[in-house]
Parts: C-alpha cells; sequence; structure tokens
C-alpha cells in the first residue's frame, strides 16, 4: 500500500519490474526488454513512437502514431493482453465526422487516449491549415467520430484531464508556431462540452534549469492522487546538435490546475541508450501515457524514443512524488492562477 493514493483503479496486469539495485538519479527505472515496439512493426509501418494506451477488457488498448513508409504520421489502434506485445491494426483508424462520413485528417501524431466519464477521447496533432490540434471520440473502439477541433492553429501536445473539474473538462496545450518552435509554454483551457474552449490559463513554462530551458509540452495525462495531479511532460534543451527532450515531472492544485505545486528540477528520465539516442530524431523521450494502479501505487511511463521506438520506464507514486517534493522548483509564477 502506498502513502500516497493514486485515484483510480486498481490495474492488477500492468506492466511491471521491480527497481534494480542502482538507479541513478530520479527514482525512474527503465524496462530491462525495451524497446517494446521495434522498428517495421505493421505492415507499410516504419516506425511506431509517441503512443498512448489505456486498460480495456482484461487486457490493454492503444493509439499509435505510426510513421508510414511515405513517412507520413498517422494513428494506428492496437491492443495487447499484457501491455508489452502488441498486435496492431493493419488499417489507419477511420474517422468520421458527425454524420458518420468519412473524415481523415491529412496527417495525425502524438496522439493521446483518454477516458472521461464513458467516452474514449483521442486527442492529437494534425493540419487545420497548420499544426493545430485534432480529437475523436468513441464509446467502442470501432466508430471514430471527430468533433470540433478545440483551438487554432498553431498548438500541439493537447492532453486531457481524465474528469471533469467543477463540472467542466479540462485540457492541457502547447500553442506554438509553423516550425519545430523554439519556445512553448504548458497552458490549460476549460470547455463545458468539448467544443467551445476558453478561460485559459497559463500553468507553467520553460524554466532555468538547462534541460527544459527552451521549452515544454504536455505528457501523459495527469494522474490524480491524493498530492494533486501528476504530471509526465517534455522539457526541451536546444544544444549546438540538436534539440533535446527529457521527461520532467509536477504536481498541480487538484481543483485549479493551472497552479503548480510542486516541480521537479532535475530530468525524470534522459535519453541515455541506444535507442534513445539513436533513431529517426536522436535524443528524444517523449512522454505520452501511463498506465498506474490505484492499489498498489505503481505507474508505468510509455515514452517515444528517438522517433523510432516505445519505451516503458517504471516508477511508484510515493518515490516520485517524494522525489518531486524534495527537489521542488516551482516558481512564483508556476504558482499563480496563470491569468493575465
Ligand atoms: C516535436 C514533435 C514530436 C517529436 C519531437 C522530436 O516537435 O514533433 O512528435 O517527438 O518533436 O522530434
Amino acid at each position: 500500500m502506498s502513502e500516497v493514493k493514486i485515484i483510480g483503479p486498481a490495474v492488477p496486469n500492468m506492466p511491471w519490474q521491480e527497481k534494480p539495485e542502482k538507479v541513478h538519479g530520479a527514482p525512474v527505472w527503465r524496462y530491462s526488454e525495451n524497446p517494446v515496439i521495434g522498428r517495421n512493426p505493421a505492415p507499410e509501418v516504419a516506425r511506431i513512437f509517441n503512443s498512448a494506451v489505456m486498460p480495456y477488457g482484461d487486457g490493454f488498448i492503444g493509439v499509435f502514431r505510426g510513421e508510414q513508409t511515405n513517412g507520413v504520421p498517422y494513428i494506428y489502434m492496437g491492443k495487447s493482453k499484457d501491455g508489452l506485445h502488441w498486435d496492431f491494426e493493419e488499417e489507419r483508424i477511420a474517422f468520421v465526422d458527425e454524420e458518420g462520413k468519412p473524415f481523415m485528417p491529412l496527417y495525425a501524431y502524438d496522439p493521446r487516449l483518454v477516458k472521461v466519464e464513458d467516452v474514449y477521447y483521442i486527442i492529437w496533432c494534425q493540419d487545420f491549415y497548420g499544426a493545430a490540434i485534432g480529437v475523436a471520440k468513441t464509446m467502442d473502439f470501432c466508430t471514430f467520430t471527430r468533433i470540433e477541433n478545440p483551438f487554432l492553429p498553431f498548438n500541439r501536445n493537447a492532453v486531457l484531464f481524465p474528469r471533469k473539474i467543477d463540472g467542466k473538462f479540462m485540457m492541457l496545450s502547447r500553442p506554438s508556431d509553423s516550425g519545430h518552435t523554439p519556445f512553448g509554454d504548458i497552458f490549460l483551457s476549460e470547455s463545458p462540452d468539448m467544443v467551445y474552449w476558453g478561460r485559459h490559463r497559463h500553468v507553467m513554462g520553460k524554466s532555468f534549469e538547462w534541460w527544459e530551458s527552451l521549452k515544454i509540452g504536455g505528457g501523459a495525462a495527469p494522474i490524480e492522487t491524493s498530492e494533486g495531479w501528476l504530471l509526465f511532460y517534455h522539457g526541451v534543451s536546444g544544444t549546438c546538435n540538436g534539440y533535446v527532450y527529457s521527461i520532467g515531472g509536477a504536481i498541480l492544485d487538484i481543483d485549479n490546475p493551472s497552479m503548480v505545486k510542486y516541480r521537479c528540477s532535475n530530468f525524470l528520465l534522459t535519453p541515455e541508450e541506444w535507442y534513445e539516442e539513436r533513431g529517426f530524431v536522436p535524443n528524444v523521450t517523449f512522454p505520452c501515457a501511463t498506465l498506474h494502479d490505484g492499489e498498489s501505487g505503481r505507474i508505468a511511463i510509455y515514452y517515444g524514443a528517438a522517433d523510432t521506438y516505445v519505451g516503458l520506464a517504471f516508477t511508484t507514486v510515493d518515490e516520485i512524488v517524494a522525489y518531486i517534493k524534495k527537489n521542488n522548483s516551482s516558481s512564483e509564477i508556476d504558482k499563480e492562477i496563470g491569468k493575465r
């Protein structure tokens, strides 16, 4: 039993490996058989990375960023009994509009998958006369209905909270530019109906820490805990040899999540292994989902590695919350409500 509570169901069958004796830095350790998804994982798909999974039935389901053999990213569905070995649909997800007619985005990447009440939402980045956020809903993983795009271009990295707060849907996003965006803060927006979004608030920006000194962006859907919303996000450093993407951690206020209670000054995971340092884009660790067990407090982080593979890392809610609090560097700007 953990001291810090994860507010959520037990997921006793989630992937897990005990902590090795020696873990350097943050209490986050990689799965020894990483990467869990290798190159050419499905017909016509060269790479799968930056993907999101969740428990479903007696196993797991996921939405995967598949880089097709023509280089264009799209979203594929996959299922797994153990969260480690995945079977992918051969066809891309066939999105429809609200009348049920085919309505495919030109491209789609970095999907997140979040259940709010009885509905599963997929949130991704797509073209809307410029890079912007797309959203679809499904009840059964058979019909995927696209709903209104929440934000104007340019915006990437959106992630929905897994429950409404004060009756409103809540979404984190990262407004950006049309290129490889050399800036970026995380903002919070709310909606009564998943159509109209407003009451935008600043959550947090890049920091003085070098690993996240260029930009940051949302990662996995926030995990509800007795200490607040636990957020795994990505932080970027701009080196002379390109961007380096690390995983960071923060804890947001449970009722007002634009207020950052704690923010870890150290990265939680940074590219070190061959599958993180070598690939289509070297030096990228990019979290998009977690599995977490409300009973034991175990957390499994799914992250894209080098824009080529999916990696898995583990922690526990007690250890990660203690580490974030111990290394807290939440500034006055982080702590404020974020309205100007
Ligand atoms: C970002 C996004 C991610 C990608 C990262 C590193 O801008 O495009 O999908 O993982 O760059 O290339």
